[in-house]
């Protein structure tokens, strides 16, 4: 293996918290009911696909695709408003040593998140400059399972899939991977996904295996 690539929420940063925070405000506003096991379904998942699984409890009249954009654009705006609060300490000391003890044995390390706020999140935490390439929710049009995210990853650092290890929390970002040709590493909990390649505990676990 060449390169790792990293899912941002759930692996390197814990923002479902302000994701859940976001959505909810969205959601009361809306009087649509929306709980964390709800928001255990958002992982991974696009923001635009985020919204019609909190629309499934939806009952008043259809909404129009501008009242859709309205919604996620409200929802980014609150969410951002939260991220602007963190800091390098919202990244633990284990992910930071690992990812530079990784470039020291000589891999190129990516970050592979469907969101459109990594390079926002990456800078707040001051890891923008721990990576070679960052493939994002910018870069991308079908969401995990979709491999898309990973494949831009592996082409922006110039290898081949079958030479990235995938590190994701979500089932929906191992199932991208494996669609990839890639090695799947589930953390969090894709710990617990059979389809995962490897199932780790803690971060730093990553050293075992190169
Ligand atoms: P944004 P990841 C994902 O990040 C989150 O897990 C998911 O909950 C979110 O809806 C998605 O990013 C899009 O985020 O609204 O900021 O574009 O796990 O792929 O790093
Ligand atoms: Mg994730």
């Amino acid at each position: 293996m060449k390169a790792f690539i990293f899912d941002l929420d759930g692996v390197i940063v814990f923002t479902d918290k302000f994701h859940y925070q976001a959505w909810k405000k969205m959601a009361d506003e809306m009087g649509i009911y929306f709980d964390e096991t709800i928001n255990n379904r958002l992982r991974g998942v696009s923001r635009a696909e985020s919204l019609e699984i909190i629309l499934e409890r939806y009952e008043g009249p259809a909404l129009s695709q501008e009242k859709k954009a309205e919604l996620m654009e409200s929802k980014n705006h609150t969410y951002r408003e939260l991220l602007a609060s963190m800091t390098p300490a919202d990244v633990a000391d284990e992910v930071r040593e690992t990812l530079a003890e990784l470039h020291k044995r000589g891999y190129k390390l990516a970050l592979g998140s469907s969101s459109k706020n990594a390079k926002f999140i990456l800078e707040k935490v001051d890891l923008l400059d721990a990576f070679d390439a960052i493939s994002d929710g910018t870069n991308i049009t079908k969401s995990k399972p979709d491999p898309e995210v990973f494949l831009k990853a592996a082409e922006f650092l110039g290898e081949k899939p079958e030479d990235c290890f995938v590190v994701e929390d979500a089932y929906a970002g191992i199932d991208a991977a494996k669609n990839a040709g890639m090695q799947a590493v589930g953390i969090g909990d894709a710990a617990g996904y059979e389809k995962a390649d490897k199932r780790i505990q803690s971060f730093r676990d990553l050293l075992n295996y190169v």
